[in-house]
């Protein structure tokens, strides 16, 4: 089985870290491409960084769509573009917020995020809502760092997640830590290990879930509004985009 890891901003060592956190789960026989686009912001930090990020993200389902790729894993915390790339692929796509989210429903009866900025906190607490996570969710809680502060080893990143992870289980009720960031893939076993709680990081659950959806023989469903796209023209620089 192969599914394409899709690291939506143009960060590559962002990119390395999310395949390394995609490998370290994956099962024997699935071979993970890790991937970013060649354009778009550098990180994803708002509404508009997501938007001109999706037209990155869709080249690279349309070209895994063209290799055969059995599902695809959208590695960055707001999923970006999600329903737009299953409407164009036939096999799975999760993105690491839902797939994170629904690991840790299973494994505890509540979860916190800990995840970067303010303004990234806001657009969590929209998908806890979209996900119908708000039963589970206790809380989500930002740190203030920058998405790129996590590549910067000289950054106190690592100290302010861990102290921030155990805040949220002395103040929350809560049972386990998701990581509301990617770049925060390579923290999760550490983390998990120093604070006693499951951290879940949604590359590594996303991985998971789609090798189960895949062995499970399921595939987006093309009945509705998940069935490809229309077929029209588009005008102008993105008539490469149009549904054929
Ligand atoms: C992410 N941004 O996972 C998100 C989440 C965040 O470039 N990769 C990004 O922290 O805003």
């Amino acid at each position: 089985m192969r599914i394409k890891v899709i690291n939506p901003n143009t960060t590559a060592s962002m990119t390395s870290k999310i395949g390394a956190a995609a490998r370290a789960v994956a099962a024997p026989g699935t071979e993970i491409v890790a991937v970013n686009p060649d354009k778009g912001p550098v990180s994803i930090e708002g509404h508009y960084d997501e938007a001109v990020s999706v037209i990155g993200l869709l080249e690279e389902v349309h070209a895994g769509e063209a290799a055969g790729v059995d599902g695809y894993v959208i590695a960055c915390f707001g999923d970006p573009g999600l329903l737009a790339a299953r409407e164009i692929a036939r096999g799975p796509v999760l993105g690491i917020a839902e797939a994170a989210m629904h690991a840790a429903s299973l494994i505890a009866t509540g979860f916190s995020v800990v995840t970067t900025l303010e303004r990234t906190r806001i657009i969590a607490e929209h998908l806890v809502e979209a996900y119908g996570m708000r039963r589970f969710c206790r809380k989500v809680r930002a740190t203030e760092l920058a998405v790129l502060d996590l590549e910067d080893a000289t950054s106190k990143a690592r100290g302010i997640i861990a102290a921030e992870c155990r805040r949220a289980l002395a103040e929350d009720g809560t049972g386990a830590i998701v990581l509301g960031c990617a770049g925060m893939a390579d923290l999760t076993r550490a983390l998990s290990h120093e604070l006693g709680a499951p951290v879940i990081d949604g590359v590594g659950a996303a991985v998971k879930l789609v090798e189960a959806l895949v062995g499970l023989g399921l595939r987006t469903s093309k009945h509705g509004d998940l069935a490809l796209p229309i077929r029209k023209p588009y005008a102008g620089d993105l008539a490469y985009l149009a549904p054929r």
